[in-house]
């Protein structure tokens, strides 16, 4: 409570330096903590009214007095008298809260009513007061006999939105999801909770995660999540494989016009998961070696010989990886004479032999290249190529 007043007077001060109240035009020393409010927000106000700063020596308070009530109202509802104290014994300025209560609806879509409408008290902390989705609170004061000064705030529900921390992830880091919706925070004075659906390419039904709100009136709902490659999605924990994208969503019950009261949109975005390891780290591919059409080793080569060239990829990650491992033939003039590939997976902390046959139908040296890329479309590597000359008779 201490915090409040001191807030309000830095905002104050450099307003009411200059400005010398003047009953025949606008003026409305009112003043309130935001300029829009959502349904279920606290509303601070604050009455710059020197003149009713009746002892110097004593907090004074205004408002509920019949005669120079302060009013604060909706359309619909209304709380008066509404008494303001004053900041300190001799400041001049008046202050109050009151907690907006909505009206009845449910902000998940779960069939249950999530807010508590209510209209009472009497100031300065205790006030609570309903309203409409699109409707305003009008504050006002009988200043002086036939002087009323009136301030309206308008109420509006917000369209949510949804963001992960970052645009790509590692796999081995923790990913936060951040969801900014003021019409969900329906406590003002508690941490309130949203639920969030998390998915992945690989785990297309995903999991729910609690976002919890950052501060008690903040609106702002914050969940992290962590990724695994080896286990089911459990908690806060959700199975992603490298080179997925993963989504977070939840739907807004609460909108602002032109959608109705009965409308829901799904709010959502995704960011993409990369393998922590370095990409050309991720498979091993062994020294190719030569065979005829038996399976026996070639040492040494005949044209129109069938040969099969055979390598060996190794897969150490702890998960399966896609890849393309390219063969490459090149004669003595480096032009490319054959080439071949192959697409598959290769399952965790597994070998995979990869052969391709080829027949020599003049004698030289060639050169035998292989490559292990991820696809061919975007080809990056994920181990070094190899390549080994042989001699053909
Ligand atoms: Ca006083
Ligand atoms: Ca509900
Ligand atoms: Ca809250
Ligand atoms: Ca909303």
């Amino acid at each position: 409570m201490l915090l409040i007043p001191l807030i309000f007077l830095i905002f104050l001060s450099p307003v009411f330096a200059e400005q010398i109240p003047d009953y025949n035009n606008p003026y409305s020393p009112i003043f309130t903590d935001k300029s829009v409010y959502s349904w279920t927000d606290k509303v601070r106000m604050i009455i710059n009214a020197p003149s009713w700063n009746t002892d110097a020596h004593l907090i004074d308070s205004i408002g509920k007095d019949e005669d120079h009530q302060i009013k604060i109202s909706t359309s619909e509802h209304s709380l008066a008298p509404y008494r303001f104290t004053e900041t300190d014994v001799n400041s001049g300025i008046f202050t109050a809260e009151i907690i907006l209560t909505g009206f009845s609806h449910d902000v998940d879509g779960d069939g249950n009513i999530d807010t508590t409408p209510r209209t009472t008290g009497n100031g300065p902390t205790n006030g609570f007061l309903e309203v409409d989705r699109d409707s305003a609170i009008t504050i006002s004061f009988e200043f002086a006999d036939g002087v009323v000064l009136t301030k309206s705030v308008p109420i509006q529900w917000n369209i949510g939105k949804i963001q992960f921390s970052e645009e790509n992830y590692l796999s081995d880091k923790t990913a936060l999801i951040r969801v900014t919706d003021s019409d969900l925070n329906l406590n003002p004075e508690s941490l309130d909770h949203l639920p969030i659906q998390i998915s992945s390419n690989s785990d297309v039904s995903g999991i729910e995660v609690d976002a919890i709100e950052t501060s008690q009136n903040s609106g702002e709902f914050v969940a992290s999540i962590t990724f695994t490659q080896n286990l089911s999605s459990s908690g806060n924990r959700l199975f992603v494989l490298p080179g997925d994208t993963i989504y977070a969503k939840y739907n807004d019950y609460t909108l602002p016009k032109p959608y109705t009261t009965s409308d829901n949109l799904e709010i959502k975005t995704f960011a993409n998961v990369d393998s922590s390891i370095p990409i050309l780290q991720r498979l091993q591919s062994l020294p190719i070696t030569f065979s005829n059409s038996s399976g026996n080793s070639l040492t040494s080569f005949s044209t129109n010989d069938q040969i099969q060239i055979v390598g060996v990829i190794l897969n150490q990650q702890n998960f399966k990886q896609k890849f393309v491992y390219l063969f490459q033939v090149k004669d003595e003039t480096n032009s490319v004479i054959s080439v071949s590939w192959m697409q598959g997976e290769i399952s965790e902390n597994k070998n995979l032999d990869v052969s391709q046959s080829w027949i020599p139908t003049k004698s030289g040296t060639y050169t035998i290249e292989t490559y292990v890329w991820n696809s061919l479309v975007n080809t990056s590597p994920l181990s070094h190529s190899l390549s080994r000359s042989i001699f053909v008779k």
